[in-house]
């Protein structure tokens, strides 16, 4: 036995003010516990914050998926906090049970519903999970436990499709991604109706931005004068938010997937549109948008 070798990492380790995380969903199949470890292994961070859905208490009602690696994670992440970094777990609707104890510390961690947090530069950035924003798990909670359910089987159907395909080294095979593709238009207008409530709830506060996470998609958007950011998520896309000394934030992409075939509009002659790369999260969003229609 014995941990394997892993190969010499040139990177060296980058000082930052603030990570942001949010969406990684340990106890789930999906969790890119691995991806997450080089992440926290490259960047040193005075502040933690980790932004919900961080253990994934749903999908461990049907069943656990816990690896060596989730495991390091969390260790990781406690002696974060015992060294003395600041890190604060603000719960998602994943890990929804956690909203009780708003105020206590566990193991240095303190939990927050929500918080404000002040950049190196003086701007004000509300940081929330952001479910409360979601239309369908704020007021529809069976649906979104039913959504996920779906999503977590097209993950599955979906990754054995990828092995099939690989092994058949064909592009002609019925894909997900064609189902999918239908409903991207809507899933993008989940997105967008997302980020709008968000933003106006930050304007009304009066404050300078709102950093997120809950729909898996990362984004570093300015509009009319609110900072939006969305960690993204570590389930598929992997990415994170840091906050640099002097107070600018980057979206950290710290998987980047082989670049994909592009999409086809269309079929030609005949021939089946080459396969596409499926994003797991835009079938969740397309999931929840169908559920909301019903
Ligand atoms: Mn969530």
């Amino acid at each position: 036995m014995g941990r394997p070798i892993i190969s010499c990492r040139t990177s060296l380790t980058v000082n930052v003010r603030s990570i942001f995380i949010s969406d990684v969903h340990l106890g789930t199949r999906g969790c890119q516990a691995d991806r997450l470890l080089d992440f926290l292994r490259d960047y040193e961070s005075e502040h933690l914050y980790l932004i919900g859905d961080i253990i994934d208490f749903w999908s461990m009602n049907r069943g656990i998926h816990w690896t060596p690696a989730q495991n390091t994670v969390v260790q990781k992440i406690l002696r974060r906090a015992r060294h003395g970094q600041k890190v604060m777990l603000i719960p998602g609707n994943h890990d929804e049970a956690m909203r009780e104890y708003d105020g206590v510390s566990f193991g240095d961690i303190l939990v927050r519903r929500e918080y404000i947090h002040v950049t190196a530069d003086g701007r004000r950035f509300l940081l929330l999970h952001g479910d409360e924003f979601d239309q369908v798990t704020r007021y529809h909670r069976w649906l979104a436990v039913l959504g996920d359910v779906g999503y977590n089987l097209l993950v599955r159907i979906n990754a054995t499709l990828s092995r099939v395909r690989r092994v058949l080294r064909r592009p002609g095979y019925w894909s997900l991604a064609g189902y999918a593709k239908n409903r991207v238009k809507r899933a993008v207008s989940f997105i967008f109706d997302f980020e709008d409530s968000v933003i106006h709830a930050v304007r009304e506060r009066g404050l300078d931005g709102v950093i997120c996470g809950h729909i898996h998609n990362a984004a570093v958007r300015h509009v009319d004068g609110i900072t939006y950011v969305n960690c993204g998520d570590w389930v598929d896309s992997c990415t994170a938010i840091v906050e640099h000394l002097d107070g600018e934030l980057e979206l950290i992409r710290a998987w980047q997937p082989a670049a994909a075939p592009r999409p086809m509009e269309s079929a030609p002659n005949g021939v089946a549109p080459a396969p596409t790369v499926l994003n797991p999260s835009r079938i969740e969003l397309a999931l929840r948008d169908r559920e909301i229609r019903l």
